[in-house]
């Protein structure tokens, strides 16, 4: 072993990647007698008393992050955390220190029309952003992978308002968000601030996604869409063809551009919403939310004339429209054999399709829990591209759920 080079050149370096390479294969090898002297040289015959496994982790090794990882800037974005003088060749904007020690800034990343994402964590926002952008034509960014090992982009939309959809048949006819090179994703328009996509990325070095925000008219739009890398392995990864992916025992999923009082639903979607069935927990109950705008609520109008009390509508409907007039035919969600939680026992049959105007898992007016134990727990939107004349101001749905634990009854 030439010790004498390593002590000429940057020894203390040199000695910790040497042990650093010792400790990763210590789980094989017995190291000698000899490398633990040095290890006692080094940091004291505590050294003796650690496991090899944990050794790899003693203080000593946790030397400055090589990659970025994630910060928060104090106005809030999320950002890279790394040297400031990387944070400016990389074309960032430092967003005040991070990492402890002096070590960096929050380095955040903006792109907009034309720009290519190459950092993890960008955002995709309007020109002029923070004001608002009142032009017309097409403004897109390129997403690059980091890595051929990312397998889904999350998309945030942290602030999302552009041209609503038409009064009539609720299409994006005037503005519209498109994301395309990945798995398909519903053309969205309107106001989405706090909603969010995954979007498939392919395998190994595909084709770039392109997200593209096409104007037209004027309207002051504002969208802030933070991209986020996922590798394949990652633990955030969505499950496959999920648009939308919950992670918590309760939570809140809506439709896009779903507002109580000026939302309109948009049409032609066809997605999955996900919720991860956490461990210990076997049902799930779905409640309209509460509308404090509306005296009636509006949480869950997927068909009918809104303006006016309309009940539940479920099932697909079987032969003639006439024949199931109440069925779901053109727009609906989609759960796994869901019944109304009250009753005790349970109605022997379920439901999968509900849509109306109540939410509920029978039909009738009067609005109820839901309830499904139906795993993987998953919605699934559909809307045709029609609304005008029989279906009229719906806002889509807002629903709250709460995982039900594996005990009687799930
Ligand atoms: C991107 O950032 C997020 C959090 O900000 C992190 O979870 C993810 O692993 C990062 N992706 C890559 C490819 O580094
Ligand atoms: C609720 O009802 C009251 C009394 O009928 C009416 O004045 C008010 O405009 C209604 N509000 C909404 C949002 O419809
Ligand atoms: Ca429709």
């Amino acid at each position: 072993m030439a010790m004498s080079n390593l002590k000429r050149t940057h020894w203390m370096r040199s000695v910790v990647v040497f042990l650093c390479a010792l400790s990763l294969v210590s789980g094989k090898v017995r190291t000698s007698s000899y490398s633990n002297s040095w290890r006692d040289l080094l940091f004291g015959s505590k050294w003796l008393s650690v496991a090899p496994r944990e050794s790899r982790f003693l203080p000593i090794f946790t030397v400055v992050p090589v990659g970025a990882s994630g910060c928060a800037a104090p106005s809030g974005e999320q950002g890279n955390c790394m040297p400031s003088k990387d944070c400016l060749l990389r074309s960032g904007i430092p967003g005040g220190p991070c990492g402890g020690g002096g070590y960096g800034v929050c380095c955040i990343f903006l792109q907009t029309c034309g720009g290519i994402i190459r950092e993890n964590s960008t955002y995709f926002v309007n020109p002029n952003h923070p004001d608002v952008y009142d032009g017309t034509g097409s403004c897109q960014v390129t997403v690059q992978k980091l890595h051929p090992d990312i397998c889904q982009l999350r998309l945030d939309l942290d602030m999302f308002s552009i041209a609503p959809p038409d009064p009539a048949n609720h299409l994006c006819n005037q503005d519209q968000l498109l994301v395309s090179g990945g798995s398909p994703t519903p053309t969205i328009c309107g106001s989405s601030t706090g909603d969010h996509m995954y979007v498939d990325a392919g395998l190994g070095q595909s084709n770039p996604i392109v997200l593209s925000v096409i104007t037209s008219g004027t309207f002051p739009r504002l969208w802030r869409v933070r991209v986020t890398q996922i590798h394949c392995g990652s633990i955030s990864r969505a499950d496959q063809g999920c648009l939308q992916y919950y992670t918590a025992i309760s939570g809140r999923v809506r439709s896009f551009n779903f507002n109580s009082v000026s939302g309109r639903q948009l049409s032609n979607q066809d997605y999955s919403i996900c919720i991860r069935n956490e461990r210990n927990f076997c049902g799930i109950q779905y409640n309209a939310c509460a509308d404090m705008e509306n005296n009636r609520s509006r949480s869950f109008t997927i068909s009918g004339n809104s303006n006016n009390p309309v009940g539940t509508m479920v099932g697909g409907g079987g032969g003639s429209f006439a024949s199931s007039p109440n069925a779901c035919t053109n727009d609906w969600l989609m759960m796994g054999c869901i019944r109304s939680a009250d009753r005790i026992p349970p109605l022997p049959g379920c439901e999968d399709r509900v849509c109306g105007g109540t939410f509920s898992a029978e039909a009738g007016m009067l609005a109820k829990t839901v309830q499904s134990s139906v795993r993987p727990f998953r919605l699934y939107f559909h809307t045709d591209g029609v609304e005008a004349p029989n279906d009229i101001d719906n806002r889509g749905f807002c629903l709250d759920y709460v995982q039900q634990p594996c005990t009687n009854g799930f």
